[in-house]
């Protein structure tokens, strides 16, 4: 049988306007923090609208169940990579241990140096969503989020805040570091909701 020109492959994989990418390029604004494996002053707050405010020792949040998860992320300024298989911490095993509270909808993710990012209730506990330590195997390098990152990757990948160290859960939606610089405040890949007008 004859279809015709091949299909360029995995193209119903890439969203509008992204090329894929072997490599995996380092991006963020400020200075990558060095931990040199001492994690001793390294922790994680879980706060805002929970039942019971969290402060996490890296080992307290090592003995939670881990899950693995593989998938493609997308990055606004156009390159996506296929294939990452993650280890880490599902975000519903997080919210489970601290009790969301019903009036809590979205959320806000704070990493070293006061960046943030901010994104809805829902897609923080999509299935696909997890607190990171290993990417393809290995733990995450420094440049990449050492010790722990978030990753959403149904959404842009500006939302993963790598670094993070605190998880806030608000009854309403506030910007975070580049919504307040004109991106999108959700940033779904598919529908390209790059920038704020999106
Ligand atoms: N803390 C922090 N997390 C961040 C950023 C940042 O500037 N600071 N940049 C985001 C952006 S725009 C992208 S594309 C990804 C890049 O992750 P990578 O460097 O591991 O590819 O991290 C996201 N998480
Ligand atoms: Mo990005």
């Amino acid at each position: 049988m004859y279809f015709g020109k091949v299909k360029e492959q995995n193209s119903d994989r890439v969203p509008p306007n992204q090329r894929v990418t072997k490599g995996w390029p380092v991006l963020h604004v400020g200075d990558v923090p060095y931990y040199e494996k001492d994690l001793s002053n390294w922790d994680l707050r879980i706060g805002g609208l929970v039942e019971r405010p969290t402060v996490l020792t890296f080992e307290q949040l090592m003995a939670l169940p881990e899950m693995s998860k593989t998938n493609d992320i997308h990055c606004v300024t156009g390159w996506s990579k296929f294939d990452n298989e993650w280890e880490g911490i599902a975000t519903r095993t997080i919210a489970d241990h601290v009790g969301i509270r019903k009036e809590a909808r979205f959320v806000m993710l704070e990493a070293e140096e006061g960046w943030t990012t901010n994104l809805p209730l829902e897609d923080f506990l999509a299935e696909s969503s997890l607190l990171a330590y290993k990417h393809n195997g290995e733990m995450l390098t420094p440049e990449h989020g050492y010790p722990i990152r978030m990753v959403v990757p149904h959404l842009y990948f500006w939302k993963s805040a790598k670094w993070i160290r605190a998880i806030k859960f608000r009854s309403e939606n506030q910007q975070g570091f580049w919504e307040r610089n004109g991106y999108h405040m959700y940033g779904d890949p598919w529908k390209e909701q790059r920038f704020a007008w999106d």
